[in-house]
């Protein structure tokens, strides 16, 4: 009893050790605030491939003002990559929600700043 308790802790605890880290890297298709992105997921510094993804956006300034609908990701080229057609409505700050299901289940968000070449990491 005592022995299961312990692997029962131990396959928890590393389990939170796994988090997924994602980056964004988005290119402007130079009409209308349709930017091509890949994103890139990883845990544990592993690529992480199989994920069901899909992709929210918001403007943290302007709440409500947006409702962009999440799309979904398809597989990208390299293992742990995604790509995703983001129609934004304006350049600026936007907050993106990326919403794991399948195997993995997580929800991450991230911060960019969409420029009208592509995406940089907000400062
Ligand atoms: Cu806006």
């Amino acid at each position: 009893m005592r022995f299961l308790l312990l692997i029962c802790v131990f396959l928890t605890t590393s389990a939170a050790a796994q988090r997924v880290d994602a980056n964004l890297d988005c290119k402007y298709t130079g009409k209308d605030f349709i930017y091509d992105c890949v994103i890139r997921l990883s845990r544990g510094g592993e690529p992480l491939s199989g994920a069901q993804l899909s992709v929210g956006a918001d403007m943290p300034s302007m709440p409500m003002a947006h409702s962009i609908k999440p799309v979904k990701a398809r597989s990208g080229k390299k293992p742990g990559e995604y790509a995703a057609r983001l129609d934004l409505e304006m350049p600026g700050e936007w907050t993106v929600k990326l919403r794991l299901a399948g195997p993995v289940r997580d929800l991450l968000i991230v911060h960019y700043n969409f420029t009208e070449s592509g995406t940089a990491p907000r400062k």
